[in-house]
């Protein structure tokens, strides 16, 4: 079952969003490092593209990400019209300073007091938006935490006479697609822990450690043949090795879950990139096929009913002009 969150206040925020929108001139996005595209919002992009607005994206928590495939979605997206896109760790905001220039070459047009710079930032939950928009400020005017939905309303503060930065609560979508996409978003911590269950966003995040961050996995817990282990027996292991029992002596698999999860989140497993430019274009791909044969299948339904019907239309007729 795909995963979905979309509580009431994310619907009055969407509203409250696309007001702003009206009167921003630029929205700096913050997305998550580790899987850009996935903790992009489609309601974002939709809104700004309406209005026209440039965007920043903000690649944030990239200290917890693979640098390397940071790197590469940082070139896939400075690729896009009206886009830029800059790394950034704001727990430790040593490249802050880039931000407010390049907003500025955003939207040149806005650079004096009778014409200030307005900002919103935006993006999905627990990415980081208030976290930057202190940095920003370089002091602690908006709640932050690590839980998603901290911020409930809109936070507009004046950064000097000719900038304004409006913090936004984090929003998703009301349907999210891709099924990996819930998955992410909910091993990244963006989604209320009501949404999901731990252990099967827990067994596809071993799935990715395991093929593309096998060392790590196996440094951390101490798995001698990873060979050996599928996506569950990872989990399973990780339970082996901690010591996690339930009563009766079977291993505790929730418990397990839960640490693999919060080793990814915690970045005890070293940078993890749970999607790159690459593998985002063979899913979207797949996503698209998939699409396109259910849609097949669906007009041949609808033609063989057709046929059904047309048949018995005939036979009725016949019936009635024998008699
Ligand atoms: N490792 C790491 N943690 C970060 C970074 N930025 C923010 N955090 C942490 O992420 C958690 C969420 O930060 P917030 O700033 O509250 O996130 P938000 O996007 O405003 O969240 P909502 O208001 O709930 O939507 C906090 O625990 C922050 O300390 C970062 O760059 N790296
Ligand atoms: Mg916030």
């Amino acid at each position: 079952m795909a995963i979905q969150w979309f509580p009431g206040h994310m619907n009055s925020a969407r509203k409250k969003a696309a007001e702003t929108m009206e009167i921003t001139d630029l929205v700096i996005e913050v997305v998550d490092a580790r899987c850009p595209m996935a903790s992009s919002n489609p309601m974002v992009e939709e809104m700004r593209l309406f209005r026209q607005r440039p965007c920043l994206k903000i690649l944030n928590k990239a200290d917890l990400a693979d640098a390397k495939t940071t790197q590469e979605w940082i070139e896939h997206l400075n690729a896009q019209a009206n886009t830029r896109a800059i790394a950034m760790n704001t727990k430790n905001p040593s490249a802050i300073g880039q931000i407010l220039p390049t907003c500025r070459a955003l939207a040149p047009h806005r650079s004096d007091a009778t014409k200030p710079l307005r900002m919103m930032i935006m993006g999905v939950p627990n990415v980081g938006k208030s976290t930057l928009m202190n940095a920003l400020l370089k002091k602690r005017v908006a709640n932050v935490g690590d839980e998603p939905a901290v911020t409930k309303t809109q936070q507009r503060i004046e950064l000097s006479s000719d900038m304004v930065l409006t913090d936004t609560p984090g929003m998703l979508w009301p349907k999210i697609e891709l099924e990996t996409d819930g998955l992410m978003l909910a091993a990244s911590h963006a989604i209320g822990v009501n949404a999901y269950f731990e252990d099967e966003v827990a067994i596809y995040l071993a799935g990715i450690l395991r093929t593309r961050y096998g060392k790590a996995l196996s440094a951390r817990y101490k798995i001698k043949d990873l060979s050996l282990l599928d996506d569950v027996g990872i989990i399973e292991h990780v339970a082996a090795q901690r010591g996690y029992r339930i009563k009766g002596g079977g291993v505790d698999f929730e418990k397990a879950a839960h640490t693999l999860l919060q080793d990814y989140r915690d970045g005890a497993l070293g940078g993890v990139s749970l999607e790159s430019p690459t593998t985002r274009a063979q899913v979207v791909a797949e996503f698209a096929e998939q699409k396109r044969i259910k849609a097949e299948q669906k007009a041949e339904r609808e033609r063989q009913r057709q046929a059904f019907l047309e048949n018995n239309r005939r036979s009725n007729q016949h019936e009635d002009e024998a008699v």
